[in-house]
């Protein structure tokens, strides 16, 4: 899957650990690291981070005998990857439903992104995998903007068979999102999600009417959903959506199509919020739940 990172990680070793290595040319060694980092997704604050915490590591020890310190080097870069992916504050989506339940409360998710990243795809998995632990759920369709997004969650709706509210198209999506609590209130639904149209990050209107479903819906959680395939663009997604709205997760999908591996880093440093899933195909079955150590294994092998 990260094969392009892991590919710039082992060149980086390789140089400095090489035996003509000295203290000015490990400084080429590490803008090459920066860029690699960078040019597989990699925000630059993160790489500069993750430069950073190696380079500081490095510095205590002596350059000539770092052909026998591949592993020290290799375990520097995974610690510093992994503290990036750590979350400060984690999240537990079952802990926080059931503690909803216990107060007899519905858990109320919102979602958003750009368009197509996965968010209606993402809710369906979702409900899949809480209906399995007995959770029970109702679907809000607060797209009524896109073409066939009604159609496509009432799809999803009939397959797992729970309930989708919907209003006709142009209807203010809010009160979507309102008639969904209200119902899942009433008849002790355990969950509600929220579907959201798809929108640029700089659409002004577009984002103040998710400003608005957000002021009514007041969400337990904002989960941001990010295509790994977006490039660097997925930065500034995650960093607006957070600064305009205020987001408490995110969700990497189309990881299984993705071979640079960054975005998990640059959304993790550009938003400070824990990942908590991964989607990994189009099946309802393909959504894991996002672990740090997977993913610093997979860009920084200890082989
Ligand atoms: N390979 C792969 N495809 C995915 C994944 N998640 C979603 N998709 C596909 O991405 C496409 C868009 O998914 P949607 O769920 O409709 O995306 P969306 O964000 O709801 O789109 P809008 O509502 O139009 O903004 C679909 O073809 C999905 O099957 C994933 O983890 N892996
Ligand atoms: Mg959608």
């Amino acid at each position: 899957m990260f094969d392009k990172l892991r590919k710039a990680v082992d060149g980086f070793v390789q140089r400095v650990t090489h035996k003509s290595v000295t203290e000015s040319n490990i400084d080429d060694a590490f803008s090459d690291l920066q860029i690699a980092l960078i040019s597989n997704d990699v925000a630059l604050e993160a790489a500069d981070l993750i430069c950073e915490r190696v380079r500081e590591k490095i510095a205590g020890e002596q350059i000539g005998l770092l052909q026998s310190k591949r592993k020290f080097i290799l375990e520097t870069l995974q610690e510093a990857v992994l503290e990036a992916l750590t979350p400060k504050t984690p999240i537990n989506l079952i802990q926080l439903i059931e503690k909803r339940r216990k107060e007899r409360n519905p858990a109320v998710l919102m979602f958003l992104g750009v368009n197509g990243t996965g968010k209606t795809t993402t809710i369906a998995k979702l409900t899949h995998m809480l209906l399995k632990r007995k959770f029970s759920v109702v679907l809000a369709c607060a797209d009524t903007f896109r073409a066939g997004s009604s159609e496509q969650l009432h799809t999803h709706g009939e397959r797992l068979k729970v309930r989708v509210l919907s209003r006709p198209y142009g209807s203010d999506p809010a009160s979507v999102a309102f008639d969904a609590i209200n119902h899942a209130r009433a008849r002790g639904i355990n969950v509600v999600f929220i579907d959201t149209a798809g929108r640029m990050q700089t659409d002004k209107n577009l984002m103040a009417e998710l400003e608005k479903i957000h002021r009514v819906a007041e969400p337990d959680l904002v989960i941001f959903v990010g295509d790994a395939l977006a490039g660097n663009d997925v930065i500034s997604q995650a960093r607006t959506f957070n600064e305009k709205i205020g987001i408490d997760a995110a969700i990497l999908t189309k990881v299984d199509a993705d071979t640079k591996g960054g975005a998990a880093l640059s959304i993790a440093l550009a938003t400070g919020k824990p990942i908590i899933f991964v989607g990994v195909g189009q099946e309802y079955s393909d959504l894991e739940e996002f672990r740090p150590e997977w993913f610093t294994e997979k860009i920084v092998p200890l082989d």
